[in-house]
Parts: structure tokens; C-alpha cells; sequence
């Protein structure tokens, strides 16, 4: 008798067979919802996907007894190349469980102490080919450069690995690989049934065979020595044994543990990182409330060596970060399926098993954000305003135990970069830049460049 009423399902269906979804999906999906509202099914093909973006829904979705993650489509793609490695892993599989209790300590807030000075480290590296590009006059592309910065973070905080990006004119090479994988992953979603994509598998083939030659190099690089007391990421997969069973994590998954940290550990932190400098850029009032807290840490030292505890002290800055990732959160979407037959929100039934997507960027840009939600603007984010608003109002690193375990080492090396940044010099918008939205499974703006100058101790 509490069986819910299937049979309700008052949700718009938007077909999209005839255009299909583009370059832009994710894009495309919010355009939808500012048309036909906060919960849709969207039509490819006779496929259909639910999306919703509704408060109240989201909120429903957090509860791990009726609902869990979902690998859809998107993932079961990215699945192709990263397998059972922490994100695309099936709840049930028990690598899943067994990595993320052996790598947890590995994220703990108190781990960042430990990745902190590798952060500086290359944080500097970029400094230095900012430095060149200003002293030239020369343009930066923001989005390349905080690729770069990000992938060597995570390369040598979680691998002690030296992708030596700056030293490259051009992305190093398993960063493209890695887009065109991503790219063919949300592509594959499109096909027409029918269409011949060999020739598009075949690239994909050899890019995933590339990137699992690079990480058994990583993996390489290290075997054979004494990993034993070794605390970073790899030397945790290589050494640490399960608290419930004793044993270590086998060769196949450390690879796909390595492929996913490398990509799921720079990607979205770029992005991020690309829009908060964008907003910077275009909003000088924030801007001037970001340089007031550098100055306020250190003056005009030309060099300044930013601690672990200063960078908790960047709080305006990393409201910045938090605003920017509202707007364009650079993960925009994760999946939850029922685990059994409920009325989600008490109104839109699902069946066990099945998956609605949530849409972060619309999500973000519901009621409760006031009637201006397009606007930015970082007060949104002061500590009494997040205490009257619900913590589900704001999901950039998705819900629940299958939530991201590397949030707080994003935010680490992001705001710590940030503060450098502003503190260091003058962000000019040369080109007049109007944010377009790149979408690779992950967003960033596309083409966007700044020009600087130093800041002189006087402004
Ligand atoms: Mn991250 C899961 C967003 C930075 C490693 N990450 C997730 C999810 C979102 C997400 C959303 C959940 C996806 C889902 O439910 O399907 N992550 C981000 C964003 C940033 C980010 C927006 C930066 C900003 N992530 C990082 C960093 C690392 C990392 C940095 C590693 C150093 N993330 C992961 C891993 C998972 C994940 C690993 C999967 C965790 C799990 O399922 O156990």
C-alpha cells in the first residue's frame, strides 16, 4: 500500500533527436531548464535522461538510504580508461571501498600540510613564465597555464612525478590525450545508432594505451625502491595495507587509481581557477577586497613565501573561488539512482535502479540565490550567509561518501595561487575577453587571455 504512484510523472520531456546535443551539452541542458524549469527529461534518440536542478529535489537525492552514485552513460565512457580506479568504480565494487579507505588519509585536512610546499613550489613555476610574459608584453592563455600548474601539482604531490610542464610550448602530450579521451567519452553520447565510429575508436584505443604507458612510467619510477613510511598517493597504493584485510591494492587498479588522480586531480581545478581570475578580471570592486587581504599578509614583499596557515586565512579569497565555482561549476553534473522504488521530493516517482543527473550550474542558480543569480558576487558566500542557506543549495563537489575526496587539496592550491597572483600584478583584459564555455565532460572558458604588469607597492 506505500507503494509510491508511479504512474504521476509530471515532468516536461524536451526531445532533442532533431539538433542533437552539439559541443555544448551541458550548455544546451541549462538553456532547456531556463525554458521548461528545474526538472526535465531530456529525449536523444528515444533515450532519455532526467535532469533536475530543484532544491528540494537535490536535497532529497542526499539520502544515501534511498539513493546512491550513478554511473551513467558519461562515466560508463570514461569507464573505457580509468575502470575501476575511485570515480567511474561501481558502489558495490569492492575496490571502491578498499582504495578510498586506504587513500582517505591521503586527503585528510592535515595531509595538506605535507602537499603545501610542492604547491609553492610550482605556484613559483608559474610565477616565473608569468614574470617572462609580462616583462615581453606578451598575452597569457590562463586556461593552458593553470592546466599546466595543476597538472604538476598532482604529479609530484601525489607521484613525486615532474611532467615539467612549463618547460613545454605546448600542453605535454598526455594532457592532450587526456582531452581527446574526454571529448570522445561525451561525444559517444550523441551517436546515432547505426553511424560507423571506428575511426574514432581506434584514436581513442591508442590515446587510453597512451596514458596507461605514462602512468605505468610513473609507477615505474618508483617500484623496486622501499615504499614503506612513503605518505604521498602512490606510495599509500604501492605500500599501505587495507585496515580490514591487510592487503595492498593490486597492479591493475593502481593504474587506474593513477589515471583518475592525474585526470580527476588537475582538470577541474583548472577551470576553476580560469574563472575565478576571469571574474577578477572583470569585477575590479572584488578585486580590490582580494588585494586588501594579500596586502594585508604580506605588504610589498616582493617575494613572499605564503605558509599552510596563511592560506586558512585567505578567506575572501576563497570566497571568490566558491562564487566562481557556483557560476561555472567546472564538474557540472553527477548521477544518483534510486535504490528502491520511491517518490523523489515526495513528487516525481522512480523506479529501483533509476538515475537522475543533477545540473550543478542550475542548481546554483535557483530561488534560493536571490532574483539575481547570474550576478557575481563573493558576499554570497560570508560565513553568516552560508549559515542561513541549506549546504545542499551548493554541490561543486557533488553529495554523500562518493563526494570528492580531493576538495580540500583543490582549494588549497587554488586559493593559495590566487592570493599569489593578485598580490604580484595587474590583470589586464586586453582582448575585451567575453566568456565562452569550452565543455570537454568539464568546463573552462575558452580563449581566454590576460595581459599584466607588476603591481607596484603603491597599488
Ligand atoms: Mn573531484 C569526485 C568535483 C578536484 C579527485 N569531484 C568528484 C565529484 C565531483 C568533483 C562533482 C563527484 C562526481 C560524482 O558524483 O559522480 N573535483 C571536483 C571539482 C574540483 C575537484 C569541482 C576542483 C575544483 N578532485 C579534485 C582533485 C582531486 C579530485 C584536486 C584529486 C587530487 N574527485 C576526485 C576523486 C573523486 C572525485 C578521486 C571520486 C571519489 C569517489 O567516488 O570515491
Amino acid at each position: 500500500a506505500a507503494h509510491p504512484d508511479l504512474a504521476a510523472a509530471p515532468v516536461p520531456v524536451a526531445d532533442i533527436s532533431a539538433t542533437g546535443p552539439g559541443s555544448t551539452p551541458i550548455q544546451q541542458v541549462m538553456g532547456l531548464m531556463r525554458e521548461h524549469g528545474p526538472v526535465l527529461v531530456r529525449r536523444l534518440h528515444g533515450r532519455d535522461v532526467m535532469f533536475v536542478a530543484d532544491l528540494d529535489l537535490v536535497t532529497d537525492l542526499a539520502d544515501e538510504s534511498r539513493f546512491a552514485k550513478h554511473i551513467g552513460p558519461a562515466l560508463e565512457n570514461v569507464r573505457e580508461f580509468a575502470a575501476d580506479g575511485l570515480f567511474t568504480a561501481y558502489n558495490d565494487e569492492p575496490n571502491w571501498a578498499k582504495a578510498h579507505d586506504i587513500l582517505m588519509p591521503a586527503f585528510a585536512l592535515g595531509s595538506m600540510r605535507t602537499y603545501h610546499p610542492v604547491m609553492l613550489k610550482v605556484a613559483r613555476r608559474l610565477i616565473d613564465a608569468w614574470d617572462g610574459a609580462a616583462r615581453a608584453g606578451q598575452p597569457v592563455n590562463v586556461p593552458d597555464d593553470m592546466t599546466r600548474m595543476t597538472l604538476d601539482t598532482i604529479g609530484l604531490a601525489g607521484f613525486d612525478y615532474d611532467f615539467g610542464s612549463f618547460e613545454r610550448p605546448e600542453p605535454h602530450p598526455f594532457v592532450e590525450a587526456m582531452v581527446r579521451g574526454l571529448e570522445w567519452s561525451m561525444h559517444r553520447l550523441a551517436r546515432v545508432p547505426g553511424e560507423d565510429h571506428s575511426a574514432a575508436d581506434a584514436a581513442f584505443r591508442a590515446d587510453a594505451d597512451y596514458l596507461a604507458r605514462v602512468v605505468d612510467d610513473v609507477i615505474a619510477a618508483r617500484t623496486g625502491t622501499d615504499q614503506s613510511g612513503a605518505t604521498d598517493l602512490l606510495g599509500l597504493m604501492l605500500s599501505a595495507p587495507h585496515p580490514a584485510d591487510g592487503t595492498t591494492l593490486d597492479h591493475a587498479n593502481i593504474r587506474n587509481q593513477v589515471i583518475t588522480f592525474l585526470i580527476a586531480g588537475h582538470e577541474t581545478t583548472s577551470g576553476a581557477m580560469s574563472f575565478a581570475l576571469h571574474y577578477l578580471a572583470k569585477h575590479p570592486e572584488v578585486l580590490n577586497l582580494v588585494r586588501r587581504e594579500v596586502d594585508a599578509l604580506w605588504g610589498d614583499q616582493e617575494d613572499p613565501e605564503p605558509t599552510y596557515d596563511e592560506v586558512g586565512r585567505l578567506t575572501y579569497t576563497r570566497q571568490v573561488l566558491n562564487e566562481a565555482l557556483r557560476l561555472w561549476p567546472t564538474a557540472a553534473a553527477f548521477s544518483r539512482h534510486a535504490l528502491k522504488d520511491t517518490l523523489l521530493g515526495g513528487r516525481v516517482p522512480m523506479r529501483a535502479g533509476q538515475a537522475v543527473t543533477v545540473l550543478a550550474p542550475m542548481l546554483h542558480r535557483q530561488p534560493v540565490w536571490g532574483d539575481n543569480p547570474d550576478l557575481f558576487d563573493p558576499e554570497r558566500f560570508t560565513p553568516e550567509a552560508e549559515a542561513a542557506r541549506s549546504p545542499h543549495a551548493f554541490k561543486p563537489f557533488g553529495t554523500g561518501e562518493r563526494a570528492c575526496i580531493g576538495r580540500q587539496f583543490a582549494l588549497h592550491e587554488a586559493t593559495m595561487l590566487l592570493a599569489m597572483l593578485v598580490h604580484r600584478y595587474r590583470l589586464h583584459d586586453h582582448a575585451g575577453y567575453r566568456l565562452t564555455i569550452k565543455e570537454t565532460l568539464t568546463l573552462k572558458p575558452d580563449g581566454f587571455t590576460l595581459t599584466l604588469t607588476p603591481r607596484t607597492p603603491a597599488d
